[in-house]
């Protein structure tokens, strides 16, 4: 009885099998129909994706207020602009040097704009979105995005601000601790060195002060010599400004001067100095002596806001801050130049001090403004 309950079974197992492989003309005829069903289908979803990715083109400026040599933040938001292009070819880039003379940018910026033939406009600089709001008076319907700036309320601008403060305070926690570490080109003086192009708020209002309040959690009497070259390109009086600032004590640097640093860098080699550098590695432009590289996560920044530019998920008349807690701003702590040219203790001391930070366990308020 159960052996030819399972002979029956087996049989019509077998029956089925003998249909899919060798199907008569009227099983063939649906087999037929719903491959040719499967295959309409499928051709028919890709055409729609596609032509919906076809729709969505993207034209973008990416205005540099200044050169890009030299100047990471740019480097890094034309670099992260190209490479996006590369990979979605319905997105086209346009990268615009306004130069150094500041006060042709807005004219500049208009007749770009006058054009009609960008989407948005990408920048990066704090003082970008004034300009930006005068020029969009002009058309209404331009959009622009800057990134290393504050700006609210404006339904053409979007801005995204990095919390430099916090870069800040870590780069001065390092340079303190080197001050006042027994490193071979550090003098008896707390006094650590800052070299700006020009006064602007962030630099003013957070920069500076989250620079000397980091020294300041390594030793409250560490002092800060700090000296504006008047240009961001002026090598030859950034290196000046270095001697002077040797001569009154100060044994390590850092710098928001963009290719006039280079000059700062030339005097450290000279006479034996200390470098911490904000936003990108340059532990290879002095080696030996560049012994802490922040890095801002512009690339990454610049990639996201461009598929949202893309997707129309962008909010515009509204700012965001991001920093060390957010992942936009960090440290270098895996290059040799990080590893082999400060003493141990001072690299344990200074990590643990980055830890504190990222884990919100170090107490400070971000000055306005
Ligand atoms: N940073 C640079 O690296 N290169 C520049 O040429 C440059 N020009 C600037 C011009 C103005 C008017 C302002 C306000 C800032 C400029 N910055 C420049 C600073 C830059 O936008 C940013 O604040 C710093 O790099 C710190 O992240």
């Amino acid at each position: 009885m159960t052996g030819s309950l399972a002979s029956t079974r087996r049989d019509s197992y077998l029956d089925a099998i003998k249909t899919f492989l060798y199907p008569d003309i009227n099983m063939k005829r649906i087999i037929t129909f719903f491959l040719l069903l499967f295959v309409f289908f499928t051709v028919g979803c890709v055409k729609k994706q596609t032509r919906e990715q076809a729709d969505k083109k993207l034209s973008v400026l990416v205005f540099i207020t200044g050169v890009t040599a030299g100047s990471p933040t740019y480097e890094l938001m034309a670099q992260g602009a190209l490479e996006f292009a590369v990979l979605h070819q319905n997105v086209n880039v346009k990268i615009y040097e306004a130069g150094f003379n500041q006060a042709e940018w807005e004219q500049q910026l208009g007749e770009m704009v006058s054009s009609g033939d960008y989407d948005i406009v990408l920048g990066s600089n704090p003082s970008l979105p004034e300009l930006c709001a005068n020029v969009g008076k002009m058309f209404p319907d331009q959009k622009f995005i800057i990134v290393d700036a504050q700006y609210e309320g404006n339904p053409q601008i979007r801005t995204y601000l990095y919390n430099q403060y916090e870069q800040s305070l870590f780069l001065g926690y390092l340079a303190g601790l080197v001050t006042t570490g027994a490193m071979p080109h550090a003098n008896s003086q707390k006094r650590i060195g800052f070299i700006a192009a020009q006064e602007y708020p962030l630099l003013t209002k957070q920069i500076v002060p989250g620079f000397l309040d980091g020294a300041r959690f390594v030793d409250p009497a560490i002092e800060i010599d700090r000296r504006i070259v008047g240009s961001w390109a002026d090598a030859n009086k950034a290196a000046e400004l270095a001697w002077a600032m040797m001569d009154s004590g100060v044994d390590v640097f850092t710098s928001i001067a963009g290719g006039a640093a280079r000059g700062m860098i030339k005097t450290a080699q000279e006479r034996g100095a200390y470098i911490v550098s904000y936003n990108t590695n340059e532990y290879g432009l002095a080696p030996g002596l560049v012994v802490g590289c922040g890095i801002m996560e512009q690339k990454k920044l610049i990639t996201e806001i461009l598929s949202d530019a893309l997707e129309g998920k962008i909010q515009y008349g509204v700012s965001e801050t991001v920093g060390v807690k957010e992942g936009y701003l960090s440290f270098i702590t895996d290059d040799p130049g990080y590893l082999n040219n400060l003493p141990a203790d001072i690299r344990e001391k200074f990590e643990i001090f980055l830890d504190d930070l990222r884990a919100g366990r170090i107490s400070y308020t971000v000055p306005p403004l």
